[in-house]
């Protein structure tokens, strides 16, 4: 009996002496560290370049004491359309030809639409800009898209002229590509303004001299401007016998593009992470 006893508890100590060796190699094998291996990098997130672009934009005008105003992306004819002195049947109406519901909504074409509310809710005198989507009926290539980002700035006042809306410009050039940019204004037609013109910077790349950039003209397209349509005011419930004002667009997908030199401006909306985590 007793050597029956003795020799099992030596085999129950063997066992568990293997036991205990088995689970030490299987923890050392399992808790080895391959320091030689490459680690492996977090992917922090970052901001779209449209929106830095956006940011800028904000950030310049903001500081020349203009608010950021932002509204609704679906609109009725009234607010896309007739507010900002384009009448059923105007032939002006072809260029910002949009998409529409048929309950006779329409997705904005500009962000003008956001200044005729916010005139309206705010009353003159105003200085804002609206940043946002807006939507045309363009086939895609690689300058259009259907969808693309506008800022849209306006400022009424008494006694606003031609001059304060060229200061303004050219102080915003200024800011964002340096003080030497010099603007250029050429005579040109938009339903909302008048008179209206085209406004241009000298390349931010070559200065003027000519490079592929600016395709040898030295001038790069920054976007249009006039003076507020008095039509335009009246539908916004401003006075235009008391209230002047001048207002501007431009593309903040078409600048971002020229800036970083990208040939096709659809690589924006496409969400290719590899692409788009080159602009950060
Ligand atoms: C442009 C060109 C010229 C514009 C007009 C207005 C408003 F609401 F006051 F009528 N906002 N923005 C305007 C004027 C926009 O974009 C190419």
């Amino acid at each position: 009996m007793l050597f029956i006893e003795i020799a099992s508890k030596d085999k129950i100590g063997e066992a568990e002496r293997t036991l205990q060796e088995l689970t030490a190699a299987a923890r050392v094998a399992r808790e080895t560290i391959d320091v030689t291996i490459p680690g492996r990098r977090p992917r922090p997130g970052h901001l779209h370049p449209i929106t830095l672009m956006r940011q800028r934009i904000e950030d310049i005008f903001v500081s020349l004491g203009y608010l950021v105003e932002d509204d609704r992306e679906i609109e009725t004819d009234f607010y896309n359309f007739d507010a900002l002195n384009i009448p059923e049947g105007h032939p002006a109406r072809d260029p910002q030809d949009t998409f529409y519901t048929t309950e006779g909504f329409a997705l904005r074409s500009q962000t003008s639409t956001v200044q005729i509310h916010a005139m309206q809710r705010r009353g003159a005198p105003m200085r804002m800009i609206a940043p946002g989507r807006v939507f045309r009926r363009d086939t895609p290539d690689p300058t259009h898209n259907p969808m693309f980002f506008q800022v849209e700035g306006l400022c009424v006042d008494r006694g606003i002229t031609m001059a304060h809306l060229k200061g303004t410009l050219a102080e915003f050039v200024h800011r964002l590509f340096g003080p030497e940019t010099k603007t250029r204004f050429r005579p040109s037609y938009f339903p909302f303004t008048e008179p209206s013109a085209e406004v241009d910077y000298s390349c931010f790349n070559c200065g003027g001299s000519g490079c592929r950039i600016c395709k040898q003209s030295g001038w790069i397209e920054l976007g249009g401007s006039g003076m507020v349509h008095p039509n335009v005011l009246r539908a916004a419930n401003v006075d235009p016998e008391q209230f002047t004002g001048f207002a501007f667009g431009l593309g903040i997908d078409r600048t971002c593009a020229r800036i970083y030199q990208l040939d096709d401006i659809r690589l924006l909306f496409e969400n290719d992470v590899r692409f788009l985590e080159q602009f950060r």
